[in-house]
């Protein structure tokens, strides 16, 4: 091998600043092979497809913009081509929150019928909650007809063809966003439409104005929304909706005498049945030889079960295939998305049984168990029973455990941050929010979401943010693998408070902890996870309650998304509705579309005059931190004139300009 491809094919241990992965990495050098490695070997990688410049669309492709030919063989032109990848992108990631909504609702409805035994509706409360929204009248209705009700309405949000309001926009966005979709014409009819409406639109031949391509997709991006909402929420009304709960999260949560399973993955249909026969199934772990079995959580699917189970979590997407490094993780679960096929080569290296569980999302040579609804526990108990049989391969002399774990309070649904400001104000509980930012004691609201991404510093991007906005009294919320960053190093806890808070910031979270003592285990972290990506709903909720609390619309409130490591089509939809529905939106990995100065023009500049949203490309952490507050403080400072001058003059309505 010669000396460059050596030197380019060398493992790059250094793309992780989390202690424990490094740690895992730097023992394996390169032996084992991980995603760390393979991306150094993927170098470099091609500019076309970076930029967005590379259309595949049809079969006289692939056709590349260059300075030779400025067009497609169809003719079509860089700014079609960028503004059709980037749609079909949104929709890569709607498609993939619709299969997730879909199932919740398909397992419900068996339900209902009598069809899936093991399921039960466990916060019937919520299910009020969720009928109240959409629009339906709770009195008098059994629990089981209103549950029929709030799915047929599901179905219609994702099957109708008609042009009526989806109902989970018009229950949960405000009423100047339903007006501004209707104006832009980017209301979708369905999830389902929205989704192929844009295959159909980005097919070769069809539409080349990018412009109305973009629409398309932020049309698409509301379907995503509404998926995204309805998976939130009918989870909740399954499994409860999360309550602050105190885990551990890092690989220091691997019990060697314990049967170790990672639950990786999104939907908890599945990881809620396996923690439930985990529970159940101590026994059979003991018959040989271990205490018992230890469910533990990656990705998404860790999120879901640390918010409602407390189950600790083992790591975040980028660092999935070096648990099972540690050779004590006995199979790893998994359902769909974001689950690397690289993690059956890592296991072929150790006993690990790789368990794939849904019909559309196996790997080769992994162990299968078809999940099914019906059958739900039985199915997780054999799964259970596979883990079992490979903790008797286990090779003790392989087992290497880093020993890092952090304390994590988890749990932080929009109704559990409601209570702990109910307990300051129980009239007016989102009040206590709006006041902390109109008195300048917090500077505005940072949701934090998205993935991992080599292109950047495993986790540093995300701490850098965290830390820069902690010290400048911003209130962080946070969802998906940057919740998993804050919660793995040690970010998500009491102590964080102390360390990396600002004086307001400080001040703020010891106000709730005083006012909740009597109702909290753990004093409150630095950032409040709220849950997996389906769940930045719930982030977007608090976004829609402070806009009503302060009469305005969601683009004067200061508000901000930031997804610093940010990976997958997912993270482009929610991008996107995040975006349409009003929110500065910090990327820090530019996405494939700075090919075309006009596409790139709409999504920073042209969509905050048409929707006050837009996004913000900082690669650099620290300047990440420098454009998310001047964002925040822009909106804190025009909500300040806008009402000077209402006062003033007397006007019943703030301005409505932005
Ligand atoms: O839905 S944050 S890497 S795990 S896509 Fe995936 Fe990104 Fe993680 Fe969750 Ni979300
Ligand atoms: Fe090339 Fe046009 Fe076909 Fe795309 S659709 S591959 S630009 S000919």
């Amino acid at each position: 091998m010669s000396e460059k491809r050596k030197k380019r094919d060398k493992p790059d241990n250094k793309r992780t600043i989390d202690p424990a992965a490094l740690e895992i990495l730097e023992r394996n050098d390169g032996k084992v092979e991980t995603a760390y490695d393979r991306y150094v070997k993927m170098q470099p990688q091609c500019n076309f497809g970076r930029t967005g410049i590379c259309c595949r669309i049809c079969l006289q492709g692939p056709c590349r913009i260059t300075r030779r030919a400025s067009k497609g063989v169809c003719g079509a032109h860089g700014y079609t081509i960028v503004a059709r990848n980037l749609i079909r992108a949104i929709n890569g990631g709607a498609g993939a929150h619709a299969d997730h909504g879909r199932h919740l609702i398909y397992t419900l409805t068996e339900m209902i019928q009598g069809k899936a035994p093991d399921y039960k509706i466990e916060d019937p409360d919520k299910l009020r909650r969720v009928a109240q929204l959409i629009g339906l009248s709770v009195e008098g209705k059994e629990e089981r007809d209103l549950l029929e009700e709030v799915l047929n309405a599901a179905v219609s949000d994702f099957t109708k063809l008609n042009d009526e309001p989806l109902h989970w926009l018009e229950g949960t966005v405000t009423p100047g966003r339903m007006e501004k979709f209707a104006d832009c014409n980017i209301h979708p009819r369905s999830v389902h439409t929205a989704i192929s409406e844009t295959m159909g639109q980005t097919h070769m031949g069809v539409d080349s104005d990018p412009v109305n391509l973009v629409f398309q997709g932020l049309k698409t991006s509301l379907a995503d929304f509404a998926a995204e909402h309805i998976a939130t929420d009918l989870s909740d009304i399954l499994f409860g909706t999360p309550r602050p709960v105190t885990s551990e999260a890092n690989f220091g949560v691997i019990d060697p005498e314990m049967v170790n399973i990672a639950l990786h993955g999104h939907n908890p249909l599945l990881s809620e049945m396996i923690v439930r026969a985990a529970r159940e199934m101590r026994p059979e772990a003991e018959a040989v030889g271990a205490r018992g079995v230890k469910c533990m959580g990656i990705c998404c699917t860790g999120n879901e079960v640390l918010m409602r189970q407390g189950i600790p979590l083992l790591t975040n997407f980028l660092s999935q295939e070096l648990p099972i490094m540690t050779g004590a993780i006995d199979a790893m679960v998994v359902d769909v998305q974001c689950i690397m096929p690289g993690v059956r080569a890592v296991a072929e290296c150790y006993h690990t049984r790789i368990i794939t569980t849904m019909s559309h999302s196996k790997i080769p040579g992994a162990h299968h168990v078809e999940f099914t609804e019906d059958r739900a526990m039985e199915k997780a108990r054999e799964i259970i029973h596979l883990a079992i049989e490979g903790y008797k391969e286990r090779l003790p002399d392989r087992i290497d455990i880093p020993k890092l774990k952090h304390t994590v309070t988890a749990g932080f649904s929009v109704e559990a941050m409601l209570d702990l400001f109910a307990a300051v104000n129980p009239d007016n509980p989102i009040k206590v929010l709006t006041d902390a930012i109109d008195s300048g004691q917090l500077r505005g609201v940072v949701l934090l979401c998205g993935c991992n991404n080599l292109r950047v510093m495993h986790d540093h991007s995300c701490t850098t943010v965290i830390k820069g906005l902690a010290e400048n009294n911003v209130l962080m919320v946070a969802t998906g693998c940057m919740a998993g960053t804050a919660a793995k190093l040690g970010l998500m806890n009491a102590g964080a408070v102390e360390e990396y808070a600002g004086d307001g910031l400080k001040s703020f979270i010891h106000m709730l902890n005083e006012a909740n003592a009597d109702k909290l285990n753990n004093r409150l972290p630095l950032i409040f996870h709220m849950g997996s990506c389906v769940d930045n709903s719930r982030a977007y909720d608090l976004n829609t309650l402070m806009a009503n609390q302060w009469g305005v619309d969601t683009p004067k409130v200061p508000y901000a998304a930031s997804a610093p490591e940010a990976m997958s089509e997912k993270a482009v939809a929610i991008g996107s509705w995040c975006v349409t529905l009003g929110m500065p939106t910090h990327v820090g990995v530019t996405p494939e579309i700075t090919g075309s100065a006009l596409v790139d023009g709409i999504a920073l500049q042209i969509a905050h005059d048409v929707y006050g949203g837009y996004f913000i490309w900082e690669e650099d952490p620290e300047k990440s931190v420098e454009v998310l507050l001047a964002a925040l403080d822009e909106r804190t400072w025009k909500m300040r004139v806008h009402r000077q001058a209402q006062e003033k003059y007397e006007t019943e309505t703030i301005s409505a300009g932005w």
